[in-house]
């Protein structure tokens, strides 16, 4: 280990912004220090404790002592490393994999069931900077006019219908000028593969049976938009029998028998898709990757296809002993809990929850950076810092919580982008429920998309629009989730590195 493996700097002097207060600190951890993160876990955060990390310890060594609890959902997990600010690094070089839990009479043959991991076609550049090597001016740019912008005159503050944000950076300034429609980043996304292949991989399936796909997003950053189609081009629904791991139907017994039809599933990193696929003999489906709106300091989101299905004629027996169906929708947990917090209003607390990102300027030992941060932006008063735990000494876990909750309450919980970009918001140890999924209709998940807002014109100041944050609503039921401090964060890794993350206790 190098002595400087680990620097802590305190970076700007705190600033006011509207009714609150921004702290700066600023943290570079290289890639030498990492932990175990299962997510999508439900038992307790001690067992898979990210606060202890192989830095932390004296002898640089974790032990881990794990219990799949016996509710834990029938589907597709996944596992990576989850120390603070050397993540990223790792999970994008591929230091992750998948973990199964099979229903307690598996529904298919290992043969019919498929492992696909999309992971960055190598060599991947990793400082995750949106603008050109030459993109310095616009950073400089960018952090003059973020140091002018203090102004602690209260304004009115709804944190349900947020105020308008001002932007990180210029539309135009050295020379670099950014879509005005805020949906395109100047540079390409790196593209993903299946397990690093040249991109299509394929895959040969007999003909006329009944074959799961574990789509996982397994890069450290980038969503993807991922849909289906024939050999004609034609848009096929995606089947989708299981999200993030937990059966749309709530079916534990026979996660795979109903299936929920979407024309595209939004794929957050590390969320997972198990879909149902069948093929006549000679026909071929592919997978791909397709543009969206993913922000105008974020990247460039180009189409391409990741995998090409086969039917082939086969003598092999018929694998699966059931006929999928639609899932039934208003009998689907999501959709039962969402018509509860309706009827119930009172019963549910709200919370805002937002995303927010800023430029600072070198000062002393401090380079200048972008910081990030997610809070709890109910309260007008709110303090956005970085991921800041504090540990009483000989604690597992830290003393402090951002978020603190009653086990057996219920929240809804407005996720709110006030940056130029999207972010992906992830809490451990249980999942919940996003109100809106692409299928239009609520969905069980650990992962979401947070879409990026819309630019507003600035009179004052034309070359810095503001945003009009988006509002991404999830309800969380904490009636099951084991008692403890753990994290919620944005999965975007350079985000959740760079601070975008905060702690919870449910007490
Ligand atoms: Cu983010």
């Amino acid at each position: 280990m190098h002595a400087d493996a680990h620097v802590a700097a305190d970076g700007n002097p705190p600033r006011r912004l509207l009714n609150h207060t921004i702290d700066d600190s600023y943290m570079s951890v290289k890639p030498v220090d990492t932990n175990i993160h299962l997510h999508g876990f439900e038992g307790p955060a001690a067992e898979e404790n990210i606060f202890l990390s192989t830095l932390s310890t004296p002898m640089h060594a974790c032990e881990y002592r794990i219990t799949i609890p016996a509710t834990q959902p029938p589907g597709t997990y996944f596992y990576h490393p989850h120390a603070h600010g050397s993540a990223g690094t790792e999970v994008a070089l591929g230091l992750s994999g998948a973990w199964i839990v099979e229903p307690d009479r598996p529904q298919i043959e290992r043969s019919a069931d498929h492992v696909v991991l999309l992971r960055y076609r190598l060599p991947v550049r990793l400082d995750n900077r949106f603008v050109p090597d030459d993109g310095g001016a616009v950073n400089a740019d960018a952090e003059k006019h973020e140091m002018a912008l203090n102004d602690a005159t209260p304004v009115s503050y709804d944190p349900f219908n947020p105020p308008s944000w001002p932007v990180t950076y210029p539309m135009s300034g050295g020379g670099v000028t950014l879509d005005p429609s805020g949906c395109n980043g100047v540079a390409p996304e790196p593209m993903v593969s299946v397990d690093g292949s040249l991109a299509p991989a394929a895959l040969d399936v007999p003909a006329g049976q009944v074959q799961l796909l574990r789509l996982i997003d397994a890069t450290s950053d980038s969503p993807k938009r991922l849909q289906l189609r024939d050999a004609a081009g034609r848009l096929q629904p995606l089947h989708v029998v299981g999200l993030d791991g937990i059966p749309v139907s709530g079916n534990m017994r026979a996660p795979l028998t109903q299936y929920l039809a979407m024309d595209y599933v939004m794929l957050a990193p590390m969320a997972r898709a198990d879909v149902l696929v069948t093929l006549g003999a000679g026909e071929t489906l592919t997978l791909s990757s397709e543009h969206y709106c993913e922000g105008a300091d974020a990247f460039f989101q180009m189409h391409h296809d990741v995998l090409r299905i086969h039917g082939v004629t086969s003598a092999a027996q018929e694998t699966a002993d059931f006929i999928p169906r639609p899932v039934v929708r208003s009998e689907m947990p999501a959709a039962k809990l969402v018509a509860f917090v309706r009827a119930n209003p009172s019963l549910v607390r709200r919370r805002a929850i937002t995303f927010t990102e800023y430029s600072f300027p070198k000062t002393g030992k401090t380079p200048e950076h972008q910081s990030y941060y997610i809070t709890d932006t109910t309260d007008r008063h709110f303090h956005e810092h970085p991921f800041r735990p504090v540990y009483a000494p000989g604690g597992m876990a830290p003393s402090n919580a951002d978020v603190v909750v009653r086990a057996g309450s219920i929240e809804e919980w407005y996720l709110i982008n006030a940056t130029m970009e999207s972010h992906v918001f992830h809490i451990h140890q249980m999942s919940y429920v996003q109100e809106a999924s692409s299928a239009g209709i609520p969905v069980t998940v650990d992962t979401t998309f947070v879409r990026v807002g819309t630019f507003l014109p600035n009179r004052r100041d034309p070359n810095y629009p503001l945003i009009e944050p988006s509002i991404t609503k999830i309800v969380l039921d904490f009636r099951h989730v084991p008692k403890g401090t753990f994290v919620f964060h944005c999965h975007m890794l350079f985000h959740e590195d760079n601070g975008m993350m905060a702690t919870i206790r449910v007490v």
